[in-house]
């Protein structure tokens, strides 16, 4: 009873009213971290195998880097990511950039970009069997894009 008057009172008060026009959902941590691996998890998953363990950001770190650092002056900057991470919205690639830039001096380096793979990658491993296949960084919908 208190419960329905309350929400009669919500819906009142306009709270619970859909918008007439779609509005795109703010950036979502795992999103943009699928988003993040998608263009370099090849390079990561060498062997082709479909699956990558977290050493491999370490094993291949420059081809991962400098996928977004295209100058390869060792820093990304803002203007480099939101070049390079096409596969996002602009929106997604502001957000990765302030996820990434932990002290947030607009660059950022090696040390931040291994602290947010690592993160990331954690953040995927849904089934936390410590590889990340390609079903946890959504490469299927990635490839539809990619062939569009
Ligand atoms: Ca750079
Ligand atoms: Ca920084
Ligand atoms: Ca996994």
């Amino acid at each position: 009873m208190r419960l329905s008057i309350l929400l009669f009172a919500c819906s009142m008060a306009g709270c619970v009213n859909v918008p007439a026009t779609a509005v795109p959902p703010p950036p979502d941590s795992f999103l943009v971290a699928q988003k993040f691996f998608q263009p370099v998890y090849p390079a990561m998953d060498c062997e082709m195998v479909g699956r990558a363990q977290k050493d491999e950001i370490q094993d291949h770190f420059p081809a991962m880097f400098f996928f977004l650092d295209r100058n390869h002056d060792r820093v990304i900057t803002r203007g480099e990511l939101l070049d390079a991470q096409a596969n996002a919205s602009v929106d997604e690639r502001r957000f990765l950039f302030a996820e990434m830039d932990e002290n947030q001096d607009d660059r950022v380096t090696t040390e931040e970009y291994s602290a947010y793979a690592s993160e990331a990658f954690d953040l995927l491993d849904v089934d936390g069997d410590g590889d990340l296949t390609e079903r946890e960084v959504g490469m299927h919908s990635f490839r539809k894009v990619v062939q569009q």
